[in-house]
């Protein structure tokens, strides 16, 4: 039986994911390379220092680890940029419901990102009060495909690890749920996820009710 929800950050409360995007294409753009969408879905879930040696192979570009520092430093204060105009308008459709939802049927839920600036979103998105525990990249010391970060959610909610459904919209994030001996639900496109238990487009036409037939 489901007792707890533990939801990544971008991509699946909100569409973070595309200003992590636009903010690793700009950074390629004045390196000299393009970088495509397809190949952005290997840095999703990803932290930052290795979202950047990613990107850096796809470019091919060699360079010191003080030159990395500079560029993902720079990355993250275009990504800041985006981020500080956010509002609760870039919630994702049905997001806000279906945590009430969690709330009327007793599910606990948690955060799980490795996102260092989590804390900024969750306080533009006004999410903070719909969490029973917030993880996120100030706490972990493994990203995903590490369990890390999903399995502190369960230890702050003090529910088993089998009891947690994780959604994910990131291929490392399925495999951290798997590893972390929990379900996992993605959202988005199932030939990516297709390590997930199910796929679903969005939360729009998500129920609670689901999870007590899925698992
Ligand atoms: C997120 C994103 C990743 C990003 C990482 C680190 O993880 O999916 O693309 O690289 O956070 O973010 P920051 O640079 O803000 O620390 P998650 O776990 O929320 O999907
Ligand atoms: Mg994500």
């Amino acid at each position: 039986e489901i007792k707890a929800c533990i939801f990544d950050l971008d991509g699946v409360l909100c569409d973070t994911a595309k200003y992590h995007y636009l903010a690793w294409k700009r950074l390629a753009g004045e390196l000299g390379f393009s970088f495509t969408e397809a190949q952005n879905e290997r840095l999703k879930g990803v932290s930052r220092m290795d979202s950047l040696e990613i990107l850096l192979e796809i470019g091919h570009v060699k360079c010191t680890q003080k030159a990395k520092e500079e560029m993902a430093e720079k990355k993250n204060r275009w990504y800041v940029e985006y981020i500080n105009k956010m509002d609760q308008s870039e919630l994702l459709p049905g997001v806000l419901d279906f945590l009430e939802e969690c709330r009327e049927n007793g599910l606990r839920t948690a955060l799980g990102s490795v996102s260092k600036n989590a804390g900024v979103i969750l306080e533009r998105l006004k999410l903070q009060d719909y969490l029973d525990a917030v993880v996120d990249g100030s706490q972990v010391s493994q990203a995903k495909p590490d369990p890390e970060v999903f399995l502190k959610g369960a230890k702050r909610l003090g529910t088993d690890p089998s009891a947690c459904v994780v959604f994910e919209d990131a291929a490392a994030g399925i495999e951290a749920a798997r590893r972390a001996g929990m379900k996992s639900v993605g959202i988005g496109d199932p030939g990516i996820l297709c390590q997930a238990d199910y796929v679903i487009p969005g939360f729009e036409k998500f129920h609670a009710e689901m999870l007590d037939q899925w698992f």
